[in-house]
């Protein structure tokens, strides 16, 4: 028999899309690339995906004051644990996002409907629009009914305008691809429109009322910046 999975605690935090896998149900290119960073796989029997959608998550946060390094990753981690300590039925389990090896977050995203992609790169599904991210990834011991994929179609395809394609100042935004040098280069220049925000996600027209607020875009695109400056 399943156990109860009861998401409030994560809900109230706007760790609001949470999609449990049994981890010998994964694709087997995925236990691959799973296994090479979390040589520890096997031990566990499920694998969690816990991420925010819309704004909640960031009004929650910035209530909670939290003045460390990391406050996001420091946040989700410190919800999540909460989540656990409260849940008697997980026995054993083990974050593997956040962390220092990459993690396959929007492949991941992809199994559990949340991803489709989009013509500005980041990941895009009819509910949330863009406005959704990966906060953390947990293996456990447990014995969760698993969370249907998210049904719905990949928002591009049937968009006509393309207005990410006209608003983008470098046109680094196409139908074929996106121009991952030209956005980069673009965003470092002190006179950017793109420095702490990016344009093409702004215009895009699906599911608006969850995009973030101003604040929170400032902070992610700031942080961005500052990390491609570092490389
Ligand atoms: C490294 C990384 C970055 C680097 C990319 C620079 C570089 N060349 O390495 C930096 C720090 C710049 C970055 C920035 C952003 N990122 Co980023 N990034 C990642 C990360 C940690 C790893 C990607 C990776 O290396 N994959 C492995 C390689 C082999 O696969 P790849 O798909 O070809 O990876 C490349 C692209 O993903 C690209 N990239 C990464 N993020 C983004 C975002 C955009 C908009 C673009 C154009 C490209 C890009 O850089 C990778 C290496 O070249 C992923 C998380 C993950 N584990 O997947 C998040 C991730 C892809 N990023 C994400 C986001 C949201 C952003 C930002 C918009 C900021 C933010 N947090 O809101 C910015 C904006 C980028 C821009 N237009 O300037 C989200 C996307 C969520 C979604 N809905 O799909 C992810 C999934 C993180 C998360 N926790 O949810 N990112």
């Amino acid at each position: 028999m399943n156990n109860e999975f009861n998401p409030e605690i994560l809900n109230e935090k706007g760790l609001n899309l949470q999609s449990i896998f049994n981890i010998d149900e994964l694709p087997k290119d995925m236990i691959s690339a799973l296994t090479v960073s979390v040589p520890s796989l096997s031990q566990y029997n499920q694998l969690i995906v816990i991420g925010h959608g819309g704004k909640t998550m960031w009004n929650s946060l910035s209530s909670d004051q939290l003045a460390t390094s990391d406050p996001i990753d420091d946040y989700s981690v410190s919800a999540v644990t909460s989540f656990i300590n409260n849940n008697n039925s997980i026995s054993d389990f083990k974050f593997i996002y956040p962390s220092n090896t990459v993690i396959p977050l929007q492949s991941l995203g992809l199994l559990a409907g949340w991803h489709h992609s989009s013509l500005f790169r980041i990941g895009i599904n009819d509910k949330w629009g863009s406005w959704f991210a990966y906060r953390v990834v947990v293996l456990t011991q447990s014995n969760f009914e698993t969370t249907v994929k998210m049904e719905g179609d990949a928002p591009c395809a049937k968009c006509v305008t393309k207005d990410c394609i006209k608003v983008c100042p470098v046109g680094a935004v196409t139908e074929e691809n996106f121009e991952f040098e030209k956005c980069f280069a673009y965003r470092k220049q002190p006179n950017s429109k793109c420095i702490d925000r990016c344009l093409a996600r702004i215009i895009c027209p699906v599911a608006t009322e969850h995009s973030y607020p101003e604040e929170q875009i400032k902070y992610h695109y700031g942080r961005s910046l500052q990390s491609l400056k570092n490389m």
